[in-house]
This record gives structure tokens, C-alpha cells and sequence, in this order.
């Protein structure tokens, strides 16, 4: 097919309890140390968080939020990493960018602090705008997508919602990259209908990036016997398939735990799509 291989953006959570790895980076030297591993493994972009966004989740203050990542983002980009900053405030984008963040990946997609936008088109970074239909703490329950079409065309819609309000605020369109949130408000089967329907979202005419890694659809998939989710450690050798497959449907970026397995299966596709005749 001979598409352009995708960015990996390597995901560093300094926070204590984000589904995937909560706690084990918590502290900014070990969320520092952990993102210059990242790039050793092949990272294109750092995506540091300061807020979980698993299901339940209560928020953090703005001024912990603000504790966690701007040392990091500071250090990072300091040291010439590209530096995304995973954030719905405004006040922490515009600091993160003033830290050097080049990238704010939003998601809620302009939803829960409309302001984000106006920061974005003023310092002109690019901006990720994933699909949000409400806060962690009650999510799960706006996971209804009955409409025609059913959740791709609802997810589509609401995207295209999105780059309304980002296109008023000034954000122009070749600053803007779409996702489609998996986990977020969906449900397994909402999850794999987005990935088996992500040309549905490419004819808006966006980069898309996906973040699939270790989330709980993978966990029901690989189940076990009696039913039980396989637990977030466990669920590597389906993330890294779904880099290969996402990576031949022609997605600007994935977002990844870990970098190595991924970058190490687009190697293996570069090398075979360069094999072919
Ligand atoms: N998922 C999580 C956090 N941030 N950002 C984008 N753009 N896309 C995602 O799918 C996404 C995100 C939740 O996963 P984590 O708790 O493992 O970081």
C-alpha cells in the first residue's frame, strides 16, 4: 500500500491513578526519566498528561494538574523532544505551551473549557481534538449511539461540530487533527466500529490519530475463560496488531504506551511495503 508510517506519540501520565500505568510515573524526575526512555525506544512526540481520564475519575485542581506536567514539559522539550501537553484547560495549555509544548491534545475536543481553543489559535500549535461527550466521573452513560448510521456517523458528526467552534476561534485546518476518543463514552463494540469505520472520519479531510493502547475493549477482548477482563500489562500483542493495522489504513499518529513494540512492527512494515514490488 506504501502509506507514510504513522507518528508514535509515547504516552507519559504523571498521575496517580490513569488506567494504564497510574502512580508508576508520578513524580516528575521518574515521568522525566520515563519520557527520555520513550524516545530512546523510538518516540516521535511525548504526550504528557497531568489529569486521568478512566472511567470514574475525579478531577485534580487545576494548580495540581499544573504541578504534575509543566516541570516535565519544561525538562522534556528542553532536551529537544517534541512535547504534546494531554489537557481540557486552558490554563494549562497556555502554560504548557510558554514550557514549550508544541502540540495540545485536548480531549474533550473544545467541550469543557472553550477558552482552550482561543489559547491554541493564539500560539499556533496544533491541536488534537478528539470526540467528548462529558466527564470521566459520568461517561460511560452517555455511551448511547442509536441514531442513523450508529456510532460513526454520530461520532463524525459531533467531530465535525468541533472544527466549527475551532475554525471560529482561529484554529486553521491544517493545525487540526481528529480522534476518535476510544473508551471514551463507547463501549467495545463502539470502539470497534470507529477503528473498522475510521474512513468514514478520514473523508472529513483531517490527520487522524488513535489511541488504542491497553484500553479496557482489549481487556474484554482477551478475556479469559470465566469472563475476566486480561489486565492492562497483558494486552501489548493486540495494541502492536492494531498499530500495524491502523498504520496501513493511513493514520497521522498513534498514541502509545509502549513505543518499542510499536515501533519495532512499523519497522517490520516499512521494511515489507519497501520489499514489494
Ligand atoms: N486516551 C487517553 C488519554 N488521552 N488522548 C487522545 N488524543 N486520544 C486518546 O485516545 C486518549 C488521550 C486515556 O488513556 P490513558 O489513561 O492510557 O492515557
Amino acid at each position: 500500500m506504501g502509506s507514510a508510517s504513522p507518528l508514535l506519540m509515547g504516552v507519559v501520565n504523571v498521575t496517580p491513578d490513569s488506567f494504564s500505568d497510574g502512580g508508576r510515573w508520578s513524580t516528575p524526575d521518574a515521568a522525566i526519566a520515563h519520557g527520555r526512555d520513550l524516545l530512546a525506544d523510538g518516540a516521535d512526540i511525548l504526550d504528557i498528561g497531568g489529569e486521568s481520564t478512566r472511567p470514574g475519575a475525579t478531577r485534580p485542581l487545576v494548580e495540581e494538574e499544573l504541578g504534575r506536567v509543566i516541570p516535565v514539559i519544561r525538562e522534556l522539550s528542553a532536551g529537544g523532544a517534541t512535547v504534546s501537553v494531554d489537557t481540557m484547560r486552558s490554563e494549562v495549555a497556555e502554560q504548557a505551551v510558554a514550557s514549550g509544548a508544541t502540540i495540545v491534545n485536548d480531549v474533550s475536543g473544545g467541550l469543557a473549557d472553550p477558552r482552550i481553543l482561543d489559547v491554541v489559535a493564539a500560539a499556533g500549535t496544533t491541536y488534537v481534538c478528539m470526540h467528548w461527550r462529558g466527564h470521566a466521573d459520568h461517561m460511560q452513560e452517555l455511551a448511547a449511539y442509536d441514531g442513523p448510521g450508529g456510532v460513526v456517523a454520530a461520532v463524525r458528526a459531533e467531530l465535525s461540530q468541533r472544527v466549527d467552534a475551532a475554525r471560529a476561534a482561529g484554529i486553521p485546518d491544517e493545525r487540526i487533527v481528529l480522534d476518535p476518543g476510544l473508551g471514551f463514552a463507547k463501549k467495545a463494540e463502539h470502539n470497534w466500529a470507529l477503528l473498522a469505520g475510521l474512513r468514514s472520519l478520514q473523508t472529513l479531510g483531517f490527520r487522524l490519530l488513535v489511541g488504542a493502547s491497553r484500553k479496557s475493549f482489549l481487556g474484554s477482548l482477551l478475556a479469559g475463560p470465566d469472563g475476566s477482563s486480561r489486565g492492562v500489562d497483558d494486552r501489548e500483542s493486540a495494541t502492536t496488531a492494531l498499530t500495524i493495522l491502523l498504520a496501513q489504513q493511513g493514520v497521522w499518529g498513534l498514541r502509545v504506551h509502549d513505543v518499542r513494540s510499536s515501533r519495532d512492527a512499523l519497522r517490520a512494515l516499512e521494511h515489507w511495503e519497501e520489499a514489494s514490488p
